[in-house]
């Protein structure tokens, strides 16, 4: 196989011209320095890549000038087709640790050995904007990992929800263009909160429940470390008996989950749109690798058949503390890509990849998928021969027939490029029941028809059990989310549709919606294909808020500190900051930094109007006497403080903060979410508070 080419150029000074330099050039004489010559892709040495050749200094540029042509041309194709869905995505490299044998229910190579680490690949997505949408769009996250094993490639092509809008493959491409920008105008961009969408959506009542997550803080993660990540479809385990176990498959951050806000999101996507990228490069940098459980939900079929649900609905879940997850192995992301588009654009993931010992489940959502990634991959890069590259490459030995194509890069060597053949030395690989991948022999039979299974018509009594299993701040955010998202809606027929749908999901949801919107009076419920059960048990596993990390590792305190900032505070909380495994980053009027009440000097790692308050977990408001006489004077300064009041942050402050507060309109309501800061001692009972996350109790602050 092909190394990847290192195209690293840099850009050195010799004598009085610019000379760019990059690896490949080795052979020829050096500029100066280390630096080799530049090249063209053919090897041929560049004297001068200022100017193009022409017929004189004012004339015409000649055709002949291979150099200009090889370079604009490549230039011109540098762009491949962006993933039609997922688009927008971010990817690290990593491995999964395996617990312990799992051979009762596996053969999988990979879950056999305790301890055994196998290479992976990560990226991580938005669905609906395109390439260059902002990272905190209100969208699902797609969790898609290749996991490079001994016995080939496994895709785990996952999302941050468990269920999905639709239950037929066939609706995607319906689901996907009413979600996208509307053809005509081209736009709005990454949102969901326009016409088409909510029109799609109020007419297809299997999308209730993935809906209710969607209008969750799930959709709104504060970083890709803090969410969870769902194979969503059942699959199936396969023994080396061939004893078939149903599978779901869930990853838990050991990080614990995070949400952020909306007003949070609105203001992250303008100071930051690219807030979860680059919290994952920095995290990695840091050397403060995120981890994941990978935990298994197993049952047989004697379960699925008396499952409230059909366990091939991919709407559905199946509550964790009716099966619960087995804990298997974990994740570890410790490695940042090397160059985004050779990895993170071209890797190609493939539901259909999967490795002897897995097997797929006759979820239509996922057998459409299965045709689907293939596909799109031949679009996206091209050619058939995308597994060449060396970020889909498999990582264990592989042998087979296929040749040709556009950039072939490893055809079978040697005589023989079919079979059976009679060649008994050269004769290439041969097939092998033994280890070869064995598709369960499962019972298919009925007629052909083009039909959805009567067990798949229960669309709303799973939307309410998330509902009711949310924290009261959680479901005041759905109707929230609801409310914002269907006031974009013009037309007030689908505003009504919906709320129809919602008075079969939760009452007190649709009156709060409903008045919301102001509607004129509240419509009939619509018509249910089966009632709402009233009879399913909450499943606290759903919330965010009741699975708190109780640890503030991870996270970031940015404390806004002037000239005069005390140096013994300040000091202590970067102390406690660290113990705790967190964070504390500076905000200052001046990138430059600030002197400390001892004179000392401290880099900013951000000035003030580029570190609102968004960008961190919790806040610290650390100036002088002098120094929040200047904040007061900052409309800056006084949106770090009231945007972190409102989206309930816990704030420290220092008593000289006291005229800022004021000013921000925060003073008159201290509540415990403010710590004051005065002296070394108070910091850890600040970084203790912050192990909360969020002072959900500040009851005014989002009215
Ligand atoms: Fe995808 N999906 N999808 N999807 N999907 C793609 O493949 C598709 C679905 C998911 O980081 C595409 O390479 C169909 C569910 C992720 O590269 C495409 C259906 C889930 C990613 C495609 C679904 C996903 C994709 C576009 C309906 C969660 C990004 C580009 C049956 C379990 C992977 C590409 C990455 C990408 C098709 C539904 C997750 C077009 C037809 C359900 C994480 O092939």
């Amino acid at each position: 196989m092909a190394e990847p080419r290192d195209d690293a150029r840099t850009t050195v000074r010799y004598g009085d011209a610019e000379v760019a330099a990059g690896r490949g050039g080795e052979t020829h004489q050096t500029a100066g320095g280390d630096s080799p010559v530049l090249t063209t892709q053919q090897g041929i040495p560049v004297a001068d890549d200022q100017n193009s050749l022409k017929a004189g200094a004012r004339g015409p540029t000649l055709l002949e000038d291979f150099h200009f042509r090889e370079k604009i041309f490549h230039f011109d194709h540098e762009r491949i087709p962006e993933r039609v869905v997922h688009a927008r995505g971010f990817g690290a490299h990593g491995y999964f640790e395996n617990y312990g044998p799992l051979a009762d229910v596996t053969r999988a190579d990979l879950f056999q050995r305790k301890g055994e680490k196998t290479p992976l690949f990560v990226r991580f997505s938005t669905v609906a904007g395109n390439k260059g949408s902002a990272d905190l769009a209100r969208d699902v996250r797609g969790f898609a990992v290749k996991f490079y094993t001994k016995q080939g490639n496994w895709d785990l092509v996952g999302n941050n929800i468990p269920v999905f809008f639709i239950q037929d493959a066939i609706k995607f491409p319906d689901l996907i263009h009413s979600v996208k920008e509307e053809p005509d105008r081209g736009f709005p961009q990454a949102a969901t909160a326009h016409d088409n969408f909510w029109d799609f959506i109020s007419l297809s009542p299997e999308s209730m429940n993935m809906i209710m997550w969607v209008m969750s803080d799930r959709t709104l993660p504060r970083s890709f470390r803090f969410m969870e990540g769902f194979g969503v479809h059942t699959f199936r385990l396969v023994n080396a008996e061939g004893k078939s176990t149903f599978v779901k498959f869930h990853w838990k951050p050991k990080q614990g989950l995070q949400s952020v806000v909306w007003n949070e999101a609105v203001k992250i996507n303008g100071a930051d749109p690219d807030f979860h990228r680059r919290d994952l490069w920095s995290a990695i940098e840091s050397g403060d690798y995120p981890e994941w459980e990978l935990g298994l939900q197993l049952f047989d079929e004697a379960f699925a058949e008396k499952f409230e649900f059909d366990v091939l609905d991919a709407t559905k879940i199946i509550p964790e503390e009716q099966v619960p997850i087995r804990p298997v192995g974990r994740m570890v992301l410790d490695r940042r890509v090397d160059n985004f588009f050779a990895e993170t654009e071209q890797v190609a993931f493939c539901t259909q990849n999967i490795v002897p010992g897995i097997d797929f489940s006759d979820d239509p959502l996922l057998q459409g998928r299965n045709f689907s990634y293939l596909d799109t991959q031949l679009k996206r890069l091209g050619g058939p021969n995308f597994t060449h590259i060396p970020i889909n490459a498999p990582k264990c030995p592989f042998a087979h027939f296929q040749q040709d194509g556009h950039m072939a890069m490893h055809n079978p060597k040697g005589r023989v490029n079919y079979e059976p053949n009679s060649w008994s030395t050269g004769g290439g690989p041969r097939e092998s029941p033994e280890v070869g991948y064995q598709t369960y022999p499962a019972q298919v039979e009925g007629p052909k028809v083009r039909a959805r299974s009567e067990t798949f018509a229960d669309h709303y009594s799973q939307a309410r059990q998330f509902y009711v299993s949310q924290a009261e701040i959680e479901q005041r955010h759905i109707a929230n989310a609801l409310t914002f998202e269907l006031s974009k809606v013009q037309t007030p027929a689908i505003r009504v549709r919906m709320v129809s749908h919602l008075l079969n999901i939760d009452s007190g949801l649709a009156e709060a919606v409903a008045k919301g919107l102001r509607l004129k009076e509240m419509p009939k419920p619509a018509t249910a294909a089966r009632p709402t059960r009233q009879d399913l048990k909450p499943s606290p596993a759903l919330s965010i808020v009741k699975n708190g990390p109780k640890s503030f590792a991870g996270r970031k305190v940015g404390a806004l500190v002037t000239d005069g900032v005390d140096a013994g505070v300040l000091a202590a909380l970067g102390k406690a900051l660290k113990s705790e495994g967190a964070m504390l980053k500076l905000v200052a009027p001046e990138v430059g930094g600030v002197k400390d009440s001892a004179g000392a000097w401290h880099d900013a790692d951000e000035k003030l109007e580029g570190g609102p308050s968004v960008l961190f977990d919790a806040v610290a408001i650390l100036p002088s006497k002098e120094g929040a006489a200047l904040l007061t004077t900052l409309p800056a300064a006084r949106d770090f403080v009231a945007d972190a009041t409102a989206h309930r942050k816990f704030i420290a402050y220092a008593a000289a903060a006291a005229p800022l507060l004021e000013k921000a309109g925060v003073a008159g309501a201290l509540d415990e979410g403010f710590v004051p800061l005065n002296t070394p001692g108070d910091c850890d009972r600040f970084v203790a508070a912050c192990r909360k996350l969020r002072f959900w109790d500040r009851a005014a602050a989002e009215r």
